[in-house]
This record gives C-alpha cells, sequence and structure tokens, in this order.
C-alpha cells in the first residue's frame, strides 16, 4: 500500500503525462497543416508514449492498492508558429516534467517508500533521453535556418520515428 500523499502525487503525475500527450497531438496536428507530415509523426508518437506513460501509473497505483485519482486536463495551446517554437516549447516542457518527476522521487525517498522510488527513477532516466532528443532536434532546426531544403531532408529523418511500448510487460499496454 502507498501512502495517500504518495499516491496523491503519483495521479498528479497522470494528470501531467495525460497532458503532455494533448500536447504533443496538438502540435503534431499543426505540423500536419504544415505539411511537415515527418515532424508530426514524431509528435504524434511522443504523445503515444506520453499516453503509455500515464497508464503505467494508473496501473502502479492500482497495483499498489490505491485508487488513482483522474482530474481534468488543461487544454493545450490550440495552435503554434512554426516547427522552432514547436521544438522550444517541447524542450522547456520535458525540462519542466524533469522537476515533476525529481519532485516525486524525493517524496518517495521522504516517505521511506523505495519501491515507489525505484518505479519512479524509470521515468527519471526516461527524461534524459527524452531531454536529450527534443534538444538535438532544436538544435537542427536552428542550423538548418530558412534552407527548405534542409528542413525537407529533417522531416524525412522524423518521418522514420516508429513507436516501441516503453512498457510490453504492462497487460493494459500490450498491443498498444
Ligand atoms: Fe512522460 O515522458 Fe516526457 O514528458
Amino acid at each position: 500500500m502507498i501512502s495517500e500523499k504518495i499516491a496523491k502525487a503519483l495521479s498528479e503525475q497522470i494528470n501531467a503525462e495525460y497532458y503532455s500527450a494533448y500536447l504533443y497531438q496538438s502540435m503534431s496536428a499543426c505540423m500536419e497543416r504544415a505539411a511537415l507530415k515527418g515532424a508530426a509523426n514524431w509528435l504524434f508518437i511522443q504523445a503515444k508514449e506520453e499516453m503509455a506513460h500515464g497508464i503505467n501509473i494508473y496501473q502502479y497505483i492500482l497495483d499498489r492498492g490505491a485508487d488513482p485519482a483522474l482530474s481534468a486536463i488543461k487544454a493545450p495551446p490550440a495552435s503554434f508558429a512554426g516547427i522552432k517554437e514547436i521544438f522550444e516549447a517541447t524542450v522547456a516542457h520535458e525540462a519542466k516534467v524533469t522537476g515533476l518527476l525529481n519532485a516525486l522521487a524525493s517524496l518517495a525517498m521522504k516517505e521511506n517508500d523505495h519501491a515507489c522510488y525505484q518505479f519512479i527513477m524509470w521515468y527519471v532516466n526516461e527524461q534524459v533521453e527524452e531531454e536529450s532528443q527534443a534538444s538535438d532536434i532544436l538544435s537542427r532546426i536552428n542550423m538548418i535556418g530558412n534552407d527548405q531544403g534542409l528542413l525537407l531532408s529533417l522531416d524525412n529523418e522524423l518521418a522514420a520515428r516508429t513507436y516501441v511500448n516503453p512498457f510490453p510487460n504492462n497487460s493494459k499496454l500490450s498491443g498498444a
């Protein structure tokens, strides 16, 4: 059984993960409209991963004998100025989520819940990769500037991303 404090904090993290999914879906739609199908693909897969992150926490709360408290998900921005602004916002958003997860890990340690700490550390480590991938893409965009040819070649690379279920052992996510 997890403490009430931890159950509440984990439920808040579900909300943050689902909001991330909303945010990336909105960004993906914006890239579809701009005919940058590769960027749209990359962001949509990111959204799917964020949904999986949230569902995995949902399952964890249940596995630990508590109830996930699902709350309203804030609407994401409906439009973005362009690919540069989207990846700037992505880098900033991922840094914010890393802060939330670090706070959760600290809470788990404070509550002496080592199992929860281990659980959250998967997410903390995942953030290192997520921040780095988004920063790399942003650096490429900044180098490309106004060169449409180079932008299309980046877009082709982003089109190659495929979805991999991050939690193959979670029965709620198998086949997802
Ligand atoms: Fe859930 O991984 Fe990024 O935010």
